[in-house]
């Protein structure tokens, strides 16, 4: 971070603004309008936020919407991160909503987008089952749980930021 000095002498430092978080850092900015969204259709946990789009698109839609937005669709590394995003999921009312992660590398190996394996994991019993033999999306269902799912279904569209 470098330095500068303000019209009072002040001293700023600057910081490069993480480019995959644009929308969080909006929302600091702006009126309470962004807030009340926020509040209604997001949640935070941790460092992270989990943000709806309150419509349904099938995956490769879906990963757009949200790589647009500045964020991805979302992976949830652990149980507070999985909780977060199961009550934003229930809350919307919209049904179950598409994960990140795929299997369309190597069938039965999920990864993120990165391509690194998963480091936690909610399946439904008997999940991830490959039903018809196209199942290499995820679906996170308002329990919290996870099914494999076809990319080209539509889900609720959910982005990580
Ligand atoms: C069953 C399970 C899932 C599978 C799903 C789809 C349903 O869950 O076998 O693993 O992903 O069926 O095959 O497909 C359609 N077209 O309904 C059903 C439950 C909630
Ligand atoms: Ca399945």
């Amino acid at each position: 971070p470098k330095g500068d000095s303000g019209p009072r002498g002040e001293q700023w430092a600057w910081t490069a603004m993480p480019a995959t978080r644009p929308c969080f850092y909006a929302q600091t900015e702006k009126s309470k309008g962004w807030k009340m969204e926020l509040f209604l259709h997001g949640q935070s946990v941790g460092q992270k936020v989990f943000k709806t789009a309150s419509f349904l698109k099938p995956f490769q839609e879906a990963q757009q919407v949200c790589a647009q937005a500045g964020g991805q669709l979302p992976s949830p590394r652990n149980a507070a991160e999985n909780e977060a995003l199961q009550q934003l999921v229930e809350f919307e009312n919209k049904g179950a909503a598409f994960l990140s992660m795929t299997d369309s590398q190597t069938e039965g190996r999920f990864t993120y987008p990165g391509g690194e394996p998963l480091v936690y994991s909610n399946w439904n019993p008997g999940e991830p089952n490959n039903s018809g033999g196209n199942e290499h999306c995820v679906e996170m269902y308002t329990n919290g749980k996870w099914n494999d799912r076809p990319c080209g279904e539509k889900r609720l569209v959910i982005c990580e930021f």
